[in-house]
C-alpha cells in the first residue's frame, strides 16, 4: 500500500554543526524539502557551545574544513595553523550565508522526540523552543538525519553536594557567551582531558589561584600553534584538490608521513630522533610515526617512554611531574591531547595539581571542594568532565522506531548500527558521526563529508526508484557491529577506561563504539554497499 499521508518535509536534519550544515546543503541541492533544527541560537554545533578560553581544534585548519566545494576552500583563508573556536564559528557562519542555508534552519529549537509511523512511512518530530526564536511544534518528515555530534551531551560528575556550591559553577562545554573574568579568583578545574588541558593554561594566566583536579593523567603533546604565512595559505589553496585526495586516503583523514614500518623494530636512536622531530613539529603526527604504535604494546611503550621523559623535562617539581605522568596507559587509548603551555603551567607558583587518586574528590561544599582530608576554598568551580560520547546525543532524544520500540531499549546492551549510518528497526533514520563510524578516531570533517554525500546519494536513489522507506536489516547491523568490535580488539584502543568504551558514564554498557579500521577502509565499505544496490538495506 501507499503511505497513508504525505509528510510536510522530505528530510529533517538535527544539528547545525559541520555535518548538519553540509547535509542541509546536499539535500537542498538534490531538491528535497529539508528543514534543519538547532538547539543553539546560532549555527556551529559543538563549536557553538564549547567557547571556553583556549578552545581550539586539535586538527589543523586546512584539514578541519570542508572539501566539497572548490570555491569555498579557495575563498576562505585560515589565519592560524590550528583553528580557534571563534574562527571555526566564523567559518560556519560564512558557510551558512554563502550557501543560503539560513532560510531552512530553525534556531533555538531542540528536537525532543521522533516517532516512526509505519503507515505514513515517515517520522513525526516534536520540538521545543529553547529561546525566543524557537518553536515548539510537531512536524512530519520522510527522512530524519541525526547530525547531533559525537561529543555534544555534556556530563557533570556524580559528586555529592554539587548543587550546594555558593560560588560560580561553570562547564567548559556550556561556557557563558559573554565570557568570564577570572582575575583575582580562586578557581578549580576538574578534568584533564582535551578541554581541561586547553583551559588550564588560560585560566592560570588570570586566576589568583588555580587547583587542577586530575583523576587520570594523559599524554599531552605540544600543538606549536602559530599564524599561517601568506605563502602557506596560497600554497595549500593551489594544491587543495590533491591535498584532499591524500587526506581521504589517510588512515586518520589527515596525511602524515610515517618514519618507518615499525616502532618495535626501529633502531632506538633513529626512533628517538623521529619522535623528537614530530614533538618539535607539534600535533598528533607523533602517533602516526609508525603504523604499529596503536596495535603493538611494545611499540606503543617506546612512545609512552619518550612522552614521559618530556614531562620530566618540562615540569620542575618532581612530585608534580610524577603525578602528571601516565602509567599503564597506552598512548592513544585515551585521546592524545594536543595543547599549548600545559606542562609549563604547573611551574607557576599559583597553580596546584591535586591528584584525585591520592586525595579523592569527596564532595562539593558551599565553600569549595573537599579532597582527601582537606577543603579547598574556591570562588569558581569549572567542570571539564567530558561527554556522554557518541550515543549520548542520540539517546537524549526520545526516538522510537517500528512497533514503538525505543532506541534506548534497542541499544540497552550497547549501540548497534549498520555502517554507523543506519539502525535496524528505525527506517528512514540516519546517524552521522555516531557509534559504528570512525568519526572520533579521525578528522571528523573528512569522515562526515563522505557520510553526507552517501546519505544524499541514497535519498536520490530512493526518489529515482519511487521508494518511500529504506530499512537496514537486523543481520547487516549485527554483522557491522560485530566487525566494529573485532577491529577494535586488534588495537590497543580498548585497553583504557575511556569514553570510547563508555567508561566515563556510570552504568553505560562497556562497548568500544567507534570504528577503528581507518577512514579509507570505512569509506571503501560504505561505497561498496552503495555500488551493490545498497546491500543490507531493503526498500519499499
Ligand atoms: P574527556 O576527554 O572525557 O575528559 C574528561 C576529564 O574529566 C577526564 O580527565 C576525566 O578523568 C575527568 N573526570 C570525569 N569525571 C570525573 C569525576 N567524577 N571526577 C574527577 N574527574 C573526572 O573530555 P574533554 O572534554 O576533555 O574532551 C573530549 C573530546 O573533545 C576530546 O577527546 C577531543 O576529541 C575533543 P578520567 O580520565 O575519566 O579519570
Amino acid at each position: 500500500p501507499a503511505p497513508s499521508r504525505e509528510p510536510e518535509y522530505d528530510a529533517v536534519v538535527v544539528g547545525a554543526g559541520f555535518a548538519g550544515l553540509h547535509m542541509l546543503h546536499r539535500l537542498r541541492t538534490a531538491g528535497l524539502r529539508t528543514r534543519l533544527f538547532e538547539a543553539g541560537d546560532a549555527v556551529g554545533g559543538t563549536w557553538f557551545w564549547n567557547r571556553y578560553p583556549g578552545a581550539r581544534c586539535d586538527f589543523e585548519s586546512v584539514d578541519y574544513s570542508y572539501g566539497f566545494d572548490a570555491e569555498l576552500q579557495r575563498d576562505w583563508t585560515w589565519s592560524e595553523r590550528y583553528p580557534s573556536q571563534p574562527e571555526i564559528l566564523r567559518y560556519l557562519d560564512h558557510v551558512a550565508d554563502r550557501f543560503g542555508l539560513r532560510a531552512d534552519i530553525r534556531l533555538s529549537t531542540r528536537v525532543c522526540a521522533a516517532h516512526y509511523d509505519g503507515d505514513a512511512r515517515g517520522w513525526t518530530v516534536r520540538t521545543a523552543a529553547t529561546g525566543p526564536a524557537g518553536r515548539t511544534e510537531e512536524v512530519t518528515t520522510r527522512l530524519l538525519i541525526m547530525a547531533t555530534g559525537a561529543l555534544s551531551a555534556p556530563r557533570l560528575p556524580d559528586v555529592p553536594g554539587i548543587d550546594t556550591f555558593a560560588g560560580r559553577t561553570l562547564q567548559t562545554s556550556l561556557w557563558p557567551r559573554e565570557g568570564v573574568d577570572l582575575r583575582g579568583e580562586r578557581v578549580a578545574v576538574v578534568g584533564t582531558g582535551s578541554s581541561g588541558a586547553q583551559v588550564v593554561p588560560r585560566i592560570a594566566e588570570q586566576a589568583e589561584r588555580l587547583h587542577v583536579l586530575q583523576r587520570t593523567p594523559v599524554y599531552v603533546v605540544p600543538a606549536h600553534n602559530r599564524p599561517l604565512t601568506p605563502a602557506e595559505q596560497s600554497a595549500v589553496k593551489e594544491d587543495y584538490p590533491a591535498y584532499r585526495d591524500r587526506s581521504r586516503e589517510a588512515f586518520l583523514g589527515v596525511h602524515f608521513d610515517p618514519a618507518g614500518e615499525s616502532a618495535a623494530a626501529a633502531d632506538p636512536d633513529e626512533r628517538r630522533a623521529a619522535y623528537e622531530e614530530r614533538w618539535r613539529a607539534g600535533g598528533a603526527s607523533i602517533l602516526a610515526c609508525y603504523p604499529d604504535l596503536l596495535v603493538d604494546a611494545a611499540a606503543n611503550e617506546t612512545l609512552a617512554d619518550f612522552l614521559r621523559g618530556k614531562i620530566a623535562e618540562l615540569v620542575v617539581d618532581p612530585e608534580t611531574a610524577r603525578r602528571l605522568t601516565p602509567r599503564d596507559l597506552a598512548v592513544g587509548s585515551k585521546r592524545l591531547v594536543v595543547e599549548t603551555d600545559y606542562y609549563p603551567t604547573f611551574n607557576r607558583p599559583s597553580v596546584e595539581l591535586v591528584d584525585l587518586r591520592e586525595e579523592p574528590l569527596a564532595e562539593v561544599t558551599p565553600r569549595g571542594v573537599r579532597v582527601g582530608d582537606r577543603e579547598i576554598e574556591l570562588d569558581v568551580l569549572v567542570f571539564a568532565t567530558g561527554f556522554d560520547a557518541l550515543t549520548g546525543p542520540l539517546l537524549a532524544v526520545d526516538v522510537s522506531g517500528v512497533d514503538g520500540v525505543s532506541l534506548a531499549d534497542a541499544w540497552a546492551d550497547g549501540p548497534s548500527t549498520y555502517l554507523g549510518l543506519a539502525v535496524a528497526g528505525f527506517p528512514n533514520l540516519f546517524t552521522v558521526a555516531g557509534p559504528g563510524s570512525p568519526s572520533v578516531l579521525s578528522n571528523v570533517v573528512r569522515c562526515t563529508e563522505e557520510n553526507v554525500e552517501w546519505i544524499g546519494d541514497l535519498a536520490e536513489h530512493m526518489r529515482a526508484h519511487g521508494a518511500t522507506e529504506v530499512h537496514a536489516s537486523a543481520e547487516a547491523a549485527k554483522d557491522w557491529t560485530a566487525h566494529v568490535g573485532e577491529v577494535a580488539e586488534t588495537t590497543l584502543l580498548t585497553s583504557a577506561n575511556s569514553w570510547y568504551v563508555g567508561a566515563n558514564v556510570p552504568g553505560k554498557p562497556r562497548v568500544f563504539m567507534p570504528y577503528a579500521g581507518g577512514l579509507p577502509e570505512y569509506h571503501r565499505r560504505c561505497a561498496e554497499v552503495a555500488e551493490r544496490g545498497y546491500e543490507g538495506f531493503s526498500f519499499r
